[in-house]
Parts: structure tokens; C-alpha cells; sequence
């Protein structure tokens, strides 16, 4: 079998990339190894920047996410007994969309599923090989059967643990990682938010954070350690920790329920250069990770498979390599002004286990310059509305 582009992974990065080519007349196939139940049972992201909302809307696939998703015009950050709200509007003219990830996941294998597009779920050992050279394919396993995929380009949208990253020789890639002594406790539950916007708190006893998917259903996180067992949480502990750490005036408006969802996620920074191996790509979680803080992770996985179907649309359609030979330096520019400022909010925000009162002092700083200096607060209402 051949194709145009084989994309591993058939999470946001890959369903997008799919839908790009596709509407540029490039034909691809997509490879998951997992169910489409399983990849839409993952409850992740909730927040899309200005510019998310303006491509998904470009390129027809924001009927749903306009009508059910929430535009919020502002977010609170709260620190001990301190609680602000910054007006994006005002700031930078811009706002948020609240609409799941697991929405836009669904509204791109729909949008797939309608032009026919191929993908391939339940695919075993998938591998690419020969991307080095002008003819490279890709190798999967499905019912006992080995199948061989020839194509012009792999794109690796296959997340953190995916085989693309891998498949690269060791002394062709060099990675940038910092893990963090923390992660966060997420509960779903189906009960009103208990405000209209986000509220990131920063406690004494760690961060909280208090999101949502619909004005019906909440979404509430707590850092936690890293050895936590997720059984060791009830949802009664869950519920008086997070009203501890969000302040009194939140707690009193907290509707609390039985959980729908509780997971915990550990939280790093990761990029990993180059994201082009002669005719192998990595975009999205395959190629960089960030703690959820600042919520860009879906949002960079969208600007990079943006950059990389303009490249291979350039390709082409006019014969130019310009725009993949560019893609590397191009995304990483961007992933990594995320994580910076994914960095900076988890740093500002978190207790970390051997902070000094000196350390608390210093993010009280952060906080307050955000408070007092309105460019410090423009400059955080850009990146975070993107
Ligand atoms: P995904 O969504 O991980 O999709 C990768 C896809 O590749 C498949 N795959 C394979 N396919 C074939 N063969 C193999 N061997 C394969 N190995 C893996 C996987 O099954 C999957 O379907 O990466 P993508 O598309 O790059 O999208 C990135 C986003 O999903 C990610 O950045 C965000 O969800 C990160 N993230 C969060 N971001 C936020 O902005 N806010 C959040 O609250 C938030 N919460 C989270 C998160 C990521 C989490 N992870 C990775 C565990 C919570 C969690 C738990
Ligand atoms: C979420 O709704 O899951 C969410 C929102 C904002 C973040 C992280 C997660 O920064």
C-alpha cells in the first residue's frame, strides 16, 4: 500500500494534520494503536487560545465548539488571601475558549470520517524506517498480519511514548527535559462551576485549580506528590483540600459531587531538537511536553501541525522544500516561548518541597507585580490567550 504522508497517532495533532492535508488535496493515512473510544475516554485539555479558535473556525470545524464552548474574557489567579481577576479584553483585546479537548478530538475524526479520510485504530508495532533516505515507509501490525505503508513523509503525532522519537539515532537529537516534584490530582464532576472563569490558586499547602468543560460540569485540580496513590483520594479529602486551598469566598460557593473522572498526571517540560530527520517529522507531545499550568500543550500540538501542512502543502503544490526545511526552527521558536511561560506559571504557583520563606516571598513578588504593573499583566494575557 503507499501514501502521500503516514501520520502515527490519531490524538489532536494527528486528527488536525490529517484534516490540513486533506483540505490541500495531500492524501494521508493515520495509524493509532489504540480504539477511538479509548483515544475520546481521555479526559485532557480544556482551554483553546484565540488563535486555536480562529484555525478550527478557518477551517470549518467550529460549528459545534462556537455553540457549546464558553468564551471567557478574563481568569483569576489567586495567591493565599489574594484573589485577582485579569480582563484579557482590556489587556490585549483577546479572549479564551473553554471547550474540551476531547471535543475537538471528536469534531476531527467526524470532520474525517465525512471525506472518507483513512485511519487505521488497533495498529501493533508500528515503525517507521528508511526516513533518512527518498523512500521511506512505515511497518504495523494488525490480526497477525504485518502490513508496509510506502510513502513520501512520516509524520510523528504520536505523543510522549510514541515509537517516532524513538526511531530517531541518539546522536541526531538532543533533549531538554525538567521534571518537577509535583503533580496534579484532577477531579471531573458533573455539578455548575463555582465561578464563571478559571480561578489558579496558590496555597500554603500547594496549587489548586478550579476549570470547567460546560456550564454544568466542573473540572477541578490539586497539586499532589508524585507517589500519590489516586485511591488514596476520596472524593471527600478531594473536596476539603480544594476548599482550603481556593480561599473562602470560592469555598463557599463550591457544588460538590461524586466524581466522574479522578487521575493524576506528573507535570514536566520537555523539547526535544531537532523536529525534522529527513523525511520524518515529530509535532506535538511527541516533541515537547508541558506542564499543564499554562494550559498550551493541545494549543503548541495545533501550531505545529499548522506549520508543518503549510510546509508540505508547499511541497506540493509548488515544489519547494523552503517550508518543511524551515518547519524545525520555525515551531521550535514558538514551543519554546511556551515553556517558558508554562515554567514561569508552575514555578509562581506551586510549593515545591524544600521552598525557603525566601522562595514563598519571591512568588508572592511575581504575583503582586502582576497586580501593581499593567504591562507585566499584558505580557501575561498575551502568551496565555496566544
Ligand atoms: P496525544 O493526545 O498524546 O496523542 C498521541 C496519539 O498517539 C497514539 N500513539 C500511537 N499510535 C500508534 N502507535 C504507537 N506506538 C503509538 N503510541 C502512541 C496515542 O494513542 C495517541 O492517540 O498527543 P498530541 O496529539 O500531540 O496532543 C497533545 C495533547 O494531547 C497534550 O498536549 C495535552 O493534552 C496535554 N495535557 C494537557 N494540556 C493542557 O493544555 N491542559 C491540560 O489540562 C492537560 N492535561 C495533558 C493533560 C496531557 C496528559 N497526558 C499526556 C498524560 C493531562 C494528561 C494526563
Ligand atoms: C482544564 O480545564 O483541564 C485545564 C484548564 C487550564 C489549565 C489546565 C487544565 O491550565
Amino acid at each position: 500500500m503507499r501514501t502521500q504522508v503516514v501520520i502515527i497517532g490519531a490524538g489532536p495533532a494527528g486528527l488536525l494534520l490529517g484534516h490540513l492535508l486533506h483540505r490541500a488535496g495531500i492524501e494521508a493515512v493515520i495509524l493509532e494503536q489504540r480504539g477511538p473510544d479509548y483515544v475520546l475516554g481521555r479526559v485532557r485539555a480544556g482551554v483553546l487560545e484565540a488563535g486555536t479558535r480562529d484555525l478550527l473556525n478557518k477551517i470549518g470545524l467550529g460549528t459545534r465548539m462556537e455553540v457549546e464552548g464558553l468564551v471567557h474574557d478574563g481568569v483569576e489567579i489567586a495567591f493565599d488571601d489574594t484573589r485577582l481577576r485579569f480582563d484579557f479584553r482590556d489587556l490585549v483585546g483577546r479572549a479564551v475558549m473553554i471547550y474540551g479537548q476531547t471535543e475537538v478530538t471528536r469534531d476531527l475524526m467526524d470532520a474525517r470520517a465525512g471525506f472518507g479520510g483513512r485511519t487505521i485504530y488497533d495498529a501493533d508495532s508500528v515503525t517507521p524506517h528508511d526516513f533518512d533516505g527518498p523512500k521511506p515507509y512505515v511497518t504495523y501490525h494488525q490480526n497477525g498480519i504485518t502490513h508496509h505503508l510506502d510513502c513520501d513523509f512520516i509524520a510523528g503525532c504520536d505523543g510522549y511514548h510514541g515509537p517516532s522519537r524513538q526511531a530517531v539515532p541518539a546522536a541526531s537529537i538532543s533533549s531538554f527535559e525538567r521534571t518537577y516534584p509535583f503533580g496534579w490530582l484532577g477531579v471531573l464532576v458533573e455539578k455548575p462551576p463555582v465561578a464563571p472563569e478559571l480561578i489558579y490558586a496558590s496555597h500554603q499547602n500547594g496549587f489548586a485549580l478550579c476549570s470547567m468543560r460546560s456550564p454544568t460540569r466542573s473540572r477541578y485540580y490539586v497539586q499532589c506528590g508524585l507517589d500519590e496513590d489516586v485511591g488514596a483520594w476520596s472524593d471527600e479529602r478531594f473536596w476539603e483540600e480544594l476548599r482550603r486551598r481556593i480561599g473562602a469566598e470560592a469555598a463557599d460557593n463550591l457544588q460538590t459531587g461524586p466524581s466522574i473522572e479522578k487521575s493524576i498526571a506528573p507535570l514536566r517540560s520537555f523539547v526535544a531538537e531537532p523536529l525534522r530527520f529527513g523525511r520524518l517529522f515529530l509535532a506535538g507531545d511527541a516533541a515537547h511536553i508541558v506542564p499543564p499550568t499554562g494550559a498550551k500543550g493541545l494549543n503548541l500540538a495545533v501550531s505545529d501541525v499548522s506549520i508543518l501542512a503549510a510546509g508540505l502543502t508547499e511541497f506540493y503544490a509548488d515544489h519547494s522544500a523552503a517550508g518543511i526545511d524551515h518547519y524545525s526552527a520555525h515551531a521550535l521558536r514558538r514551543i519554546w516561548q511556551a515553556e517558558r511561560f508554562s515554567w514561569w506559571m508552575t514555578t509562581m504557583l506551586h510549593r515545591f518541597p524544600d521552598m525557603s520563606t525566601f522562595e514563598r516571598r519571591l512568588q508572592r513578588a511575581e504575583f503582586d507585580l502582576l497586580r501593581d504593573s499593567r504591562p507585566a499583566a499584558q505580557a501575561m494575557a498575551a502568551v496565555y490567550t496566544g
